[in-house]
């Protein structure tokens, strides 16, 4: 019998075993507890029930094709107004040059933007047309729900018309960005403008429907409550019982460095990041994996995060944008032998993986 600092965590462990789900309580009293270690121990026993000693990783880039926003979210660096020093839009052309000098073939290409007022639909199907021609062996995970709420409205088409042309112009699958935290308080406060929460799952839901799998992310450690993170769990659960539509979850720590609320807000703690990340195992009980974005968590933290609930150590990465703009320390990218050795050496064995989670 393992030995718990904490009794909650003894309860919560027989509810594991016993294969029973977390409620909102059993998710905050997670959050407020301080023994790590516990923590880790169930975390670590639900993903190898799921994935035994599998971590998997993909060989990726990201194209960030604007950063030009109508939005202008608070707790963000990267999205610029249009007559902006530093905004840019890339060229379809310039982007098919940037994935070339990629020294090897990418199995998944990552692309969100800001939402730009001035490119044109067919700017986004032609983006994904041509990516598909020029690489057929990877696969375009593209644009949040927030850009196809975007698109749709530049379009004058629904979301559904919007997704059914994406997907025959080759998109994959969707990214899990845009999620921030569900609460509208919080939306009120730090994106107005931003698509509510409702919304959000709404067009996850078109999408799932129509075939098209999506991630799903939470923006923590910035106003927000431990109430409000595991209410935003709680309504991720819900809908994944319904379409079985996430492939993945990714706790992302808000970097404050760079944005309006750097003076009001501290960066999370290492601490913090792990809770959240064992939380995040413990509470989906059904969505399949849960990812260590190492570009926000910093490669050691995100290794250490293996034994914390996470099986997914994302890519390689290359040309990613939303961490430079808002102050991410380290590395850029990684080579398939780094990233492999990251894993073995925390015990488990790496799985190259394409967007779709099949092994490659
Ligand atoms: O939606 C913006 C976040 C997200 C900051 O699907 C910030 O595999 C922290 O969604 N500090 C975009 N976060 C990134 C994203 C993502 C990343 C990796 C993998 C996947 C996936 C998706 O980044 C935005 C927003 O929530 N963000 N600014 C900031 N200062």
């Amino acid at each position: 019998m393992p030995l718990f600092l904490d009794k909650n965590l003894k309860n919560i462990h027989e509810k594991i075993r016993n294969n029973l789900r977390l409620s909102f309580e059993d998710g905050l009293n997670l959050l407020k507890t301080q023994d790590l270690l516990g923590l880790g121990y169930l975390a670590s026993l639900v993903k190898e029930n799921l994935h035994s000693k599998k971590v998997y990783y993909v060989f990726n880039q990201h194209v960030n094709y604007s950063n030009i926003c109508l939005n202008l979210c608070k707790f963000c660096a990267f999205g610029k107004p249009p007559e902006h020093p530093d905004a840019y839009e890339l060229d379809i052309e310039e982007i098919i040059k940037k994935l070339k000098k990629n020294p090897s073939p990418v199995r998944e290409i990552h692309i969100v933007g800001g939402l730009n007022p001035r490119l044109p639909y067919e700017y986004y199907l032609d983006l994904l047309k041509t990516i598909k021609k020029e690489f057929p062996l990877a696969q375009i995970k593209a644009f949040t729900c927030v850009e196809i709420e975007h698109l749709a409205r530049l379009a004058q088409k629904s979301i559904e018309e919007v997704l059914k042309d994406l997907k025959s112009a080759g998109l994959s699958c969707l990214p899990g960005g845009g999620a921030e935290v569900f609460s509208e308080r919080i939306r009120k406060k730090l994106c107005p403008e931003k698509i509510s929460g409702k919304r959000w799952l709404e067009i996850a839901r078109t999408a799932h429907k129509l075939g098209i799998p999506t991630n799903a992310t939470m923006l923590y450690g910035h106003l927000e409550t431990y109430e409000e993170r595991i209410e935003h769990l709680i309504a991720l659960r819900q809908l994944q019982d319904e379409t079985k539509g996430f492939l993945c979850f990714i706790p992302l720590p808000f970097l404050p460095q760079k944005s309006y609320l750097k003076r009001e807000v501290a960066p999370t703690t290492g601490f913090e990041d792990l809770k959240m990340m064992a939380v995040a195992r413990l509470m989906l009980d059904n969505i399949p994996h849960i990812k260590a974005y190492w570009v926000f968590l910093g490669l050691k933290l995100a290794q250490v995060a293996l034994h914390f609930g996470a099986d997914d150590l994302h890519g390689t990465v290359y040309e990613e944008k939303i961490s430079d703009f808002s102050g991410a320390e380290g590395d850029k990218a990684l080579s398939r032998k780094e990233i492999e050795r990251l894993i073995r050496e925390a015990g488990f064995e790496p799985v190259e993986r394409d967007a779709l989670y099949r092994p490659v």
